[in-house]
């Protein structure tokens, strides 16, 4: 094998954020700058020779050229095999799939999720564990370490791999696969779910639609819900994979998945509607006039699950991230399993489940997922709902409020501030931390706080601990108030303030959530001066 080695100095942003390296397209593009990562991975990690890894990603622009770098840097390092998604595609839930089925060493999903794309938008690469997951913080520390001190990587020269076939080939000693990325995770789908049911309540006449928004989960789609479960083609929007995401934000919120939101309020809107993110870890539902908060979907999941075959035990445990609302705590009360909260990041849950202390996570943002794999999963969380109304035979309405009779309703609501100056954002959380140990006791608008704190995390695997997990603030009554800074933004900062509350009484259950959480969002003003310190008057988005 030819290997050159090319000297480069350091390029010293490279700190992984929530969720990988994520920066704007033309950061990627700087010479060296991807090589420098992608080597700096390598170098963190130890006994990978003749190895598998896989690699893979959201279908967004410069995918295929970072592909292909990868390949040649794996090549050079020493990998035996890659394996490597057709067309250079692997959702992320599947490539996690992929890692766990083949026995792979790690792998690199080339995604930034539900940032725009395109030659002016987001590019990210994210290191994943032979478990499949995200890396730990352990790993993403050593990289980042690592990106601050290289000085050369390693790199094959082989011709580009043609990607569009599957097959195997040899690129100078090195196997590479080219793969279905469909066939593997729809088969893992099948074995999870009640098919038989979810296809007859289709033919039966219940209407399904899923927005794909031009992202990953198009040919997943087309796959899994229209030919093996019979959903009508045309109701499976912007199913195909666009490099620019149609110049649109693949990000399945009440902003950038208005249409679907507007049709599921609509006259004659299908039963269940659905979305999910750039790269298909992330899901939007929302049934015939109603909208279902992921908090909610979450707790609902977990109290249902048993009716899905892979489920049918019951649960070991549910884990939250901490801005996730307490929802699911009621349900592992009930169900009198343990519930884990954890920072916010799929990296946190790993530990929990390959220890067998979880069976069912998620996260505020529209992630769920379970031990079925080491990653948030989109297609699975809506595959879920489908079997378990199909089991209850009941509308989407009629479980939600069956669930809020039962456990008492939890209002939620996320505000983001997004593109905000850093050094604003950065000011208002250090104003806001220095004042907690004060708030015990003192009244904000027309709460009073029994407690806040800055949320640290000692994982009860392994025993590492993460600080500085976002700032709480507790009221008497129960609501809670939580700020935290995004770290998956590329340009500025985005401010993100979770408020809930929960309400027992079924009587009050039909209130709109903003208004039900008024006394929450007035505290949030008062104690950290959002609107003075960011400059804005209202959120970006409100979920
Ligand atoms: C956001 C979400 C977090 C999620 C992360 C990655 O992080 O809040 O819950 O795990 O995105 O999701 P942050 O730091 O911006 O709040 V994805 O779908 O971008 O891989
Ligand atoms: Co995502």
């Amino acid at each position: 094998m030819m290997i050159k080695t090319v000297e480069i100095t350091p390029f010293k942003d490279q700190k992984p954020g929530t969720s990988g390296l994520r920066k704007k397209v033309p950061v990627f593009q700087a010479p060296g700058y991807t090589e420098a990562f992608i080597q700096s991975i390598f170098d963190s990690l130890e006994g990978f020779k003749g190895e598998t890894l896989v690699v893979g990603g959201d279908g967004r622009y410069y995918n295929r050229e970072v592909i292909q770098t990868a390949l040649r840097i794996a090549a050079a390092n020493g990998f035996g095999r890659v394996l490597v998604g057709k067309g250079g595609i692997l959702s992320t839930p599947a490539a996690s799939h992929i890692i766990r089925k083949y026995g792979a060493y790690g792998g690199l999903i080339l995604s930034a999720s539900h940032n725009p794309g395109g030659p002016k938008g987001d590019f990210g690469i994210k290191y994943n564990v032979g478990n499949g997951g995200p890396a730990p913080e352990k790993i993403t520390d050593a990289i980042y370490a690592r990106t601050q001190e290289i000085d050369r990587y390693k790199i094959a020269l082989f011709n580009d791999v043609d990607l569009d076939k599957t097959g195997t080939f040899d690129a100078d000693g090195l196997t590479i696969e080219v793969i279905d990325p469909v066939a593997d995770y729809a088969d893992l789908m099948e074995t999870l779910f009640d098919f038989d049911a979810i296809r007859s309540m289709i033919a039966g006449g219940f209407k399904v639609t899923f927005d794909a928004m031009h992202a990953v989960t198009g040919p997943y789609a087309r796959e899994i819900l229209v030919k093996r479960l019979g959903v009508a083609p045309e109701l499976v929007l912007n199913a195909e994979p666009l490099e620019d995401f149609g110049g649109h934000h693949p990000d399945p919120n009440l902003v950038h998945a208005k249409a679907l939101y507007d049709t599921m309020m609509g006259e004659n809107a299908p039963d269940f509607g659905a979305a999910s993110d750039g790269d298909g870890d992330r899901n939007l539902i929302i049934g015939k006039g109603i909208f279902i908060n992921p908090s909610d979907s979450l707790a609902m999941l977990a109290a249902n699950a048993h009716l899905a075959p892979a489920y049918k035990e019951g649960l070991r445990g549910i884990a939250r991230s901490m801005p996730t609302s307490g929802a699911a705590d009621r349900v592992a009360e009930k169900l009198g399993v343990e519930l884990h909260e954890t920072p916010t990041g799929w990296k946190f849950f790993g530990n929990l489940l390959d220890a067998g202390r979880c069976t069912i996570c998620g996260e505020e943002s529209a992630g769920t997922g379970s031990d079925h794999v080491r990653e948030k999963d989109g297609l699975w969380a809506i595959l879920l709902w489908l079997n378990i109304l199909a089991a209850r035979g009941q509308s989407v309405k009629e479980v939600v409020h069956d669930h809020w009779a039962t456990y008492g309703r939890t209002f939620y609501s996320r505000h983001d501030y997004e593109g905000i100056e850093t050094d604003h954002a950065r000011g208002l959380m250090s104003a806001l931390e220095d004042k907690l140990d004060a708030l015990p006791g003192t009244s904000l608008d027309t709460l009073t706080v029994e407690r806040a704190d800055s949320f640290s995390y000692r994982d009860p695997i392994d025993g590492s601990v993460s600080s500085n997990q976002g700032l709480r603030i507790f009221f008497e009554g129960g609501a809670r108030l939580v700020f935290r800074l995004s770290g998956t933004g590329t340009s500025g900062a985005t401010l993100r303030v979770y408020m809930e509350r929960h309400e027992a009484d079924p009587a009050l259950h039909d209130q709109d959530t903003q208004e039900a959480l008024a006394p929450v969002i007035a505290a949030a003003e008062a104690v950290a001066e959002i609107r003075e310190r960011t400059g804005r008057n209202a959120p970006t988005v409100i979920t």
